[in-house]
């Protein structure tokens, strides 16, 4: 564990400990955070990070790199969201300069890769998804975008992770005609939850292939950006009328009756995935659909300016998972101002009330300055977590872009990430591997997450969150 490496936290050696049993009382004082200047802006997103860091363990003698505790009941987080917050580091180093976190981030995203460095390591198999494999890959994207140090070059390198993971999401044995097309949620056919297909898994493989293309100009991944976009359009899970996007819906039924809840990471991951498109193609339908989908997010999950997560948080249902989804609507609806630079009169305004308003919040627990989630409030909600902090984070680190925040590179543009078109080829074709047999230990997880779900929202309303629970084996 590493002290003492963010200003204004001498005292932390006590934060660790503190922060365990963080969550039960909420300071009466303000918040010591701001966003009124470059320098506040560094300063609350340095410490935000820092407090973010003391949920992380595998820097810990015995602990297991690159992953938050978990997946349940083992801890409260899934292999995903490690990926996630590695991601939001990095956009935290990119945007800021702080390089504190460069080490940990670069052996965690390199332990995690797997024996095929695909980011499929054998350890979550039972549970994986095509989404959960994808954060690690679009983390691995952005690390190229972004010019993070590259790996030594003995080790996999962060493009060829990427297209590892859009390879492997790209063969044949991940595609069927259900529905006519489109990723399942669940990458192997024995998971709970495979017969969902949804928007997370083909956002994700979406957004994957928009930068792919943009990074390597290879139309490879612009065809599959294309025929992903069009297949959710299809099956109904955008809404050609009002743009929203749906959760997902059963294959086996023919995807007829679809979930209708609406997340916010569904629309950012499309809306930045398109804004991608336009960038690097100039064809004016990608511009149309990202502004349509920015409009529509910005009314939708900014009611009153402030990140709002509509489908569970006013009902008090948001599951860990879903704690997380504000951060990334803050960081990718950041990255469409810089590459649809059109879009950020709208966006930039918006982004900065909620910050303002997330950061008011973060008066609880220790040190009187963590944050909670319902930032629309304007106080604590007394409960603590990574998903809680890496959101705020994001949100803080965010406001960075269009002060000195550089755009996402491309091979041509800057970046010096090497690349392998044939990464991942051929990876988990492998039949034994796909049809592993699910072992006690994974029913065990599966069940206690089930169980923690139907007691929690009851009824069909869970049959519903156990299938958009993203991430979870459930
Ligand atoms: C898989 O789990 C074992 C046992 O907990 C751990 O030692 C190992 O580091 C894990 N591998 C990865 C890639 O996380
Ligand atoms: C693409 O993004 C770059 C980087 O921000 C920007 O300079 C350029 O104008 C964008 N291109 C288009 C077509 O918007
Ligand atoms: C483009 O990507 C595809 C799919 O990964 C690959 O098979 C092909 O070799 C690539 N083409 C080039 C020119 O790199
Ligand atoms: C496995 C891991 O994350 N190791 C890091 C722990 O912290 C030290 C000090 O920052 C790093 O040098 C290691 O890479």
């Amino acid at each position: 564990m590493r002290l003492l490496l963010s200003p204004g936290v001498a005292v932390a050696a006590v934060v660790s400990v503190l922060l365990s049993t963080a969550g039960q009382t909420a300071a009466e004082d303000a918040s010591p955070f701001s966003i009124d200047s470059e320098d506040d802006i560094k300063k609350t997103a340095s410490i935000v990070a820092w407090d973010l860091m003391q949920y992380y363990k595998g820097n810990l003698t015995g602990e297991t790199p690159g992953i938050l505790p978990g997946p349940p009941p083992a801890g409260d987080y899934y292999w995903w969201e490690a990926g996630a917050m590695w991601g939001t580091l990095i956009d935290y180093w990119a945007w800021s300069g702080d390089s504190t976190y460069n080490d940990e981030i670069m052996a965690a995203m390199q332990w995690q890769v797997g024996p095929k460095a695909d980011y499929q390591p054998p350890n979550v198999t039972a549970s994986l998804g095509n989404d959960d494999q994808a954060f690690w890959g679009m983390s691995a994207m952005l690390a190229a975008e972004s010019k993070f140090p590259d790996p030594p070059s003995d080790k996999p390198q962060w493009l060829a992770l990427a297209q590892a993971v859009f390879n492997t999401q790209a063969a044949p044995d991940r595609h069927d005609q259900l529905c006519g097309g489109g990723l399942h949620w669940q990458i192997y056919s024995v998971n709970h939850g495979y017969p969902y297909k949804n928007s997370i898994a083909n956002g994700c493989f979406f957004n994957l292939g928009a930068r792919l293309y943009r990074y390597t100009g290879n139309t490879t991944y612009l065809d599959w950006a294309v025929r992903t976009w069009d297949w959710m359009d299809r099956v109904g899970f955008i809404d050609r009328e009002t743009w929203a996007i749906y959760d997902g819906a059963n294959s086996n039924k023919g995807c007829k009756e679809i979930n209708r809840a609406e997340f916010s990471y569904n629309n950012a991951i499309f809306a930045q995935g398109a804004a991608f498109l336009y960038n690097a193609t100039e064809d004016a339908v990608w511009k149309q659909r990202t502004e349509k989908l920015v409009e529509y997010g910005l009314k939708t999950f900014f009611p009153k300016g402030v990140a709002v997560e509509i489908s569970c948080e006013t009902a008090g249902t948001c599951t860990t998972d879903m704690l997380t989804f504000k951060g990334f609507l803050h960081r990718w609806y950041s990255v469409i101002t810089q590459i649809v630079p059109s879009t950020a009169p709208s966006i930039r305004p918006i982004l900065k009330k909620s910050t303002a308003a997330a950061i008011k919040q973060c008066t609880g627990a220790a040190l009187g300055r963590q944050c909670g989630f319902k930032w629309a409030t304007g106080v604590y909600d007394g409960k603590t977590g990574a998903g809680q902090q890496m959101s705020v984070l994001a949100a803080v680190a965010s406001q960075l872009v269009g002060l000195d925040g550089k755009a996402p590179v491309t091979g041509k543009s800057g970046g010096t990430s090497k690349g392998n078109p044939n990464a991942g080829s051929g990876g988990d074709t492998d039949p034994a591997d796909r049809h592993r047999p699910i072992t006690t230990a994974d029913r065990v997880g599966a069940g206690f997450v089930t169980f923690t779900l139907v007691a929690l929202v009851g009824g069909v309303f869970a049959w519903m969150m156990l299938d958009t629970h993203q991430g979870g084996e459930s």
